[in-house]
């Protein structure tokens, strides 16, 4: 009889503890295997939702990781956000070359503009620019002047990378002209198009000869036209206000805007100034190389008489300004013109009330 190499108790004691131990070898076995797999794919960058959760968490610490993992959504949305432009613009150069005498033609100038969009507005491509300006010019029957204006201005506004859209404000029918009024007017329906930060109101005659003479706002209300060649290339006094000047929003909404009452030529430029002093700001002004402008030269306009009352007016600004202004103004829109380079709004301004 052969011997059973365990006794019988021991056999069915050791049956079980062996199994199970097998069972722990596969295990484990199994185990480092699923980890190993596991574990070259993590490292391999494999684009797997849980990876993918944990390493967002930590590249959003630090936005920069954010460009160089991830193409969609997030770089889109990031790349699209410019860099602001520079304080000083690369592109501008200094004097320009202006000659009223030489013939301009607007169809030359809508194509020689090709990134000025519809209702004349633009902004820089590659960078954010720093201010938003709306340029409100008043107007009536002045076409032959504009088109010198668009000319010359268009391409130097945009070497100022300025996002800017130009505003004509156009009275309608033949009644006194009200110059500061349409310049209001200007003013609320710009705001009523864009979210314009700053108000650049030119006379339709004058063009800068220097790109370096910026169509933006300061932290004191800007005189442009700073030196004129009509005044020899300088002011024709201290206090001048007139032509070219830029007013923030804040500067406008803090001197209630301009003077609805001044019907006429003269005085209203006056009477701005001293809005602005009454609130306790000044003049800022570019030197006189910068600040050169030359202005066409054309006869008085008809309906565009000296203004008798602006000697008295101009003596009271301090009391009229806080109920004459924007706070007051009252217009109608008769037509808006959406044009290549610029949008012509024809507004009926009223009369003057006796
Ligand atoms: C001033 C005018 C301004 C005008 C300049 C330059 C007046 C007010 C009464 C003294 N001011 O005399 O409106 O811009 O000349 O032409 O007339």
């Amino acid at each position: 009889m052969k011997q059973p190499l365990l006794p019988v108790s021991a056999v069915t004691s050791a049956l079980p503890g062996a199994s199970l131990q097998k069972a722990c070898k596969f295990l484990v076995v199994f185990c480092s295997l699923h980890l190993s797999v596991t574990m070259l794919y993590y490292l391999s960058g494999a684009d797997s939702s849980i990876f993918q959760y944990f390493s967002i968490n930590q590249q959003q610490q630090t936005p920069t990781a954010i460009y160089s993992t991830y193409s969609t959504p997030l770089t889109t949305t990031i790349a699209k956000e410019l860099p602001d432009c520079p304080e000083s613009s690369p592109l501008l150069r200094g004097p320009v070359t202006v000659n009223f005498n030489v013939q301009v033609n607007i169809t030359e100038d809508i194509k020689a503009n090709p990134h000025v969009t519809e209702g004349g507005h633009y902004k820089p491509s590659d960078c954010k620019a720093l201010q938003k300006v709306a340029i409100i010019i008043p107007f009536r029957n002045r076409d032959s002047h504009l088109k010198y204006w668009l000319h010359y201005m268009h391409p130097i506004l945009q070497k100022q990378q300025l996002d800017y859209g130009v505003y004509i404000i156009n009275q309608d029918g033949d009644n006194t002209f009200n110059r500061a009024k349409l310049m209001n007017i200007g003013y609320a329906e710009s705001l009523k198009e864009y979210d314009y930060d700053c108000f650049v109101f030119s006379d339709v005659d004058i063009v800068i000869t220097n790109d370096r003479n910026l169509y933006r706002c300061y932290n004191q209300p800007r005189h442009i036209s700073a030196a004129m060649d009509k005044f020899g290339f300088g002011l024709p006094y201290a206090q001048y206000f007139g032509g070219v000047s830029a007013l923030s929003k804040e500067h406008f909404r803090k001197i209630n805007g301009f003077p609805n009452k001044y019907w006429g030529w003269g005085g209203e430029d006056d009477d701005i100034y001293n809005r602005i002093v009454a609130k306790g700001m000044s003049i800022s002004r570019p030197d006189t190389v910068t600040g050169k402008c030359q202005m066409i030269k054309h006869n008085r306009d008809e309906k565009n008489d000296a203004n008798p009352k602006r000697f008295d007016l101009i003596s009271k600004t301090r009391e009229s300004m806080e109920k004459d202004g924007i706070n007051s103004l009252s217009y109608k829109v008769v037509k808006t013109e959406k044009f290549p380079l610029y949008v012509k709004i024809t507004v009926d301004v009223g009369i003057p009330s006796r």
